[in-house]
């Protein structure tokens, strides 16, 4: 089935929150951001800002009616900045104005007074300062201290790690209106409406059920707007509220940047020990996440970070810490991958380090120790339905990495000034929310009368694909042309209490919970055919809109059994409700069974750098991906192929950068740079593992949203080795991303 979306995305009729038609006399706000990373608020005057024509209000922190508080896993962030400012542009008043021109130049007329303190950007400087968001969580397994003496060879090693602006096509943004009985309602670009009505609520200091949020679509989310969207929809709340008028805010790209968290940054410290055939026995890592100014997500980006640190690999002893750094960035956040990215990042730098130290391929040490089937994660989950291997010996079928090693060296020995690397990036990704709670959805679905189906869930459409996802869901439970099926807008008051729709569980949870009240209609409507057809509804069924008995199609059709109930008073209506079954994960113990499954994965990087200049081409990637039965191959080809695109941005190119003073400097995209259609590979293939999906994933087709992001950091590897082959005196440093600027670098270093 085509994605649902693509007609109205190429003709430009998809209604993003700055489309949906205006009220008369909607007002635009705009956020005033410190003007300095860190300091002492002492006073704001907006007294000249306020006689600007055309400005009705300037909101501040003085102006909360319920509590300046935004957190979501710690109370620890507040609205509009109020004693203090803790990073550049954090939000500080909100300019309500009759046009959006009119704000902005009103806001350039604010004046905070501000005492200036240092700032703090870099995590390990903060940790030594004590300066932690929240206590330092620990992962380990076996017995670390007494596996080092097994240990044939022992490598240690410090990496860093750079974040990644989400750049979402569409900016943060919120459109809220007073609606009557004293409530607001809420258009917001948000993965987390239920967040954005629950902050909501909190900040105005009323109930949730006055609050109602409503999502058409995203024009991009990436995790950034998984918590990141609340605080604009707060204050365009805050603003309708008090001014009793449809507020509006939509942020600017370059204050987007500005304001907004990212992928967290990592410093990390690693130890790898190996006995004599390369089997990894030991690995230890001390990671130093850059948390920014507030915890947001940061604690369980930081577990995700711990569960993910072996990767695809089997290592019987480890201990992984992890340190959430306060420091004065804007806070980082959710990013596809969600920490995931970062503790692969460093398992594959230990075996690349042992690699290079030993003067071996890393694919030899990757291959030696991959997962085997009932392997022990470190969090104790029993490793099942493991496809790591299967993927290597399909993608060898494919290509085959030895003769395309050899490939690689007989360039490299008959070119100076370009050389080639070829690296392999195996990926496992843990599929369910590591917090067990949040595994749960629900799906509100009626029958009309005449046929038609409307489906609403708590998924949030961002280009995924998994609105197309529950169309087809309800159209295969009912066995109806998906014609027949409309999936309506995320709205907080026809699903209540949902999750955010991330960790590539959207199309799981809330597909399931489609599935599970599709079946309770059609259970009731066979129930009626049964009697119709004076027989048992074990012998009936629904196929392509007819029933069928014995799998004879008898004379009854959709419309008919359907018009037939209603008049029988039969509820066409069903809400579903489904809770991931099995996972569960002790916190103090830090040991349980947290993911309903895992998806693997494994990919081959070809790279051609250019010696003299730095600058490199992405010949070939060769994927082999587990999509278990893919439902609909093109959204996940295109899901795929899209985050292993993203992933070489992250490791090649996007960089961000803060100066000292906390200020971010690549705020454009003159000065970041993302992958375009010249950076991607030349040639891309991506292809499906011939293997059954698990129970869990939905019609057997597993999550595929994250997990191709991480294939990316075979392009870090891919590129060293393309510079080890020019230079073999490149000393071992890691340092991502691999900008052109450091390749070059590294080319003629040692
Ligand atoms: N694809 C597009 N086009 N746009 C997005 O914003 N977000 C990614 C991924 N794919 C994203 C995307 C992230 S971070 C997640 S968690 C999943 O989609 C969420 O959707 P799903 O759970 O339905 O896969
Ligand atoms: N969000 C979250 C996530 O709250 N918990 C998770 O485990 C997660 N994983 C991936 C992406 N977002
Ligand atoms: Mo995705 S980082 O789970 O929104």
């Amino acid at each position: 089935m085509q994605n649902r979306d693509s007609i109205g995305h190429v003709t430009g009729k998809s209604v993003y929150v700055d489309d949906i038609p205006e009220q008369k006399g909607t007002l635009y706000g705009k956020v005033f951001g410190s003007p300095i990373a860190h300091g002492i608020l002492k006073k704001i005057d907006v007294s000249d800002a306020l006689k600007t024509p055309g400005v009705e209000a300037i909101l501040t922190a003085a102006d909360i009616p319920g509590e300046n508080q935004i957190g979501g896993i710690i109370p620890d962030e507040v609205l509009f900045a109020d004693e203090k400012v803790e990073f550049h542009g954090q939000p500080i008043a909100f300019v309500v104005a009759k046009d959006e021109l009119t704000a902005r130049k009103a806001a350039a007329k604010i004046i905070a007074d501000i005492e200036p303190l240092e700032p703090i950007t870099d995590p390990r400087i903060a940790k030594e300062k004590g300066l932690l968001l929240f206590p330092p969580n620990t992962f380990s397994s076996g017995d670390i201290d007494a596996a080092w003496k097994d240990c044939f060879h022992v490598f240690s090693g410090q990496a860093e790690l750079n974040g990644q602006e989400h750049l979402y096509i569409e900016t943060q943004g919120a459109y809220a209106y007073p609606t009557e009985n004293d409530g607001i309602k809420i258009h917001s670009s948000t993965q987390g409406p239920t967040h954005v009505q629950h902050t909501t609520a909190h900040v105005l200091g009323i109930p949730m059920h006055r609050v109602e949020v409503d999502v058409t679509r995203l024009g991009g989310g990436f995790g950034g707007k998984e918590d990141q969207a609340t605080a604009y929809a707060c204050m365009a709340a805050l603003a309708a509220r008090k001014l009793k008028k449809p507020v509006k805010v939509i942020l600017h790209r370059m204050d987007d940047m500005q304001m907004t968290g990212k992928r967290h940054p990592y410093s990390a410290d690693y130890r790898i020990g190996l006995d004599k055939d390369y089997k990894i026995v030991a690995y230890e890592a001390t990671l130093y996440q850059n948390g920014g100014a507030a915890s947001d997500l940061s604690p369980a980006v930081l577990d995700r970070s711990l569960f993910h640190s072996t990767n695809t690999y089997f290592i019987p002893n480890t201990r992984i810490t992890g340190y959430s750094c306060k420091t004065n960035l804007p806070p980082n956040t959710a990013f596809r991958g969600f920490g995931g990215p970062q503790g692969m990042f460093f398992i594959e730098t230990a075996i690349a380090r042992a690699a290079h130290e030993l003067n071996i391929p890393a694919k030899t040490i990757q291959k030696k120790n991959l997962l085997q089937e009932n392997d022990s994660f470190l969090y104790g989950q029993v490793a099942k339905q493991v496809n790591i291997q299967s993927c290597f010996d399909t993608l060898n079928k494919h290509d085959d990495l030895d003769s395309l090693q050899k490939e690689v060296d007989d360039f490299n020995k008959n070119h100076q000034l370009f050389k080639k690397g070829l690296a392999v990036m195996p990926i496992c990704f843990g599929i369910s929310f590591t917090k067990t709670t949040m595994n749960q959805a629900r799906a509100l679905v009626h029958v009309y009368h005449d046929g038609s189906i409307g489906v609403s869930t708590g998924a949030i459409e961002m280009g995924q694909g998994v609105n197309t996802k529950m169309i087809q869901v309800a159209a295969q439970t009912f066995s109806v042309s998906p014609d027949r099926v409309k999936v309506e807008t995320t709205n907080t008051t026809r699903v209540s209490n949902t999750s955010p729709t991330a960790a590539s569980s959207g199309a799981d949870l809330n597909g399931k919970a489609t599935q599970i009240a599709c079946t309770a209609i059609r259970e009731r409507l066979l129930e009626l055919a049964a009697s119709k057809l004076n027989s048992q509804k074990s012998e009936l069924s629904i196929l392509n809109e007819w029933v069928y008995q014995d799998n004879k199609q008898t004379t009854i059709h959709w419309n008919e059994l359907v018009k037939e109930a209603y008049l029988e008073r039969i509820c066409l209506t069903e809400n579903g409700h489904y809770a991931t079954p099995v996972v569960h994960f002790n916190t103090k113990t830090k040991k349980g069974h947290p993911f309903a499954y895992h998806v693997y994965g494994a990919s081959a990087w070809l790279v051609t750098l250019d010696c003299l200049r730095g600058t490199y081409t992405f010949d070939k990637v060769e994927v082999v991906h587990d999509f278990g039965n893919s439902m609909n191959f093109n959204i996940d080809r295109g899901q795929a192929e899209g985050a292993l695109v993203q992933g070489l941005g992250w490791m090649t190119m996007e960089e961000l950068s803060y100066d000292a003073e906390g200020v971010l400097k690549s705020n454009s995209l003159s000065t970041y740079k993302i992958p375009d259609i010249y950076s991607v590979p030349k040639e891309l293939n991506i292809i499906p593992l011939a293997a059954n999906g698990p129970e869990p994933a939905i019609l057997r087709s597993k999550a595929v949203g994250e997990p191709p992001l991480m294939y990316g950091i075979g392009a870090y590897f891919a590129l060293y080795n393309a510079i080890k082959a020019f230079n073999p005196k490149a000393p071992f440093e890691t340092d991502a991303p691999m900008t052109p600027e450091k390749a070059l670098m590294l080319l003629y270093k040692g």
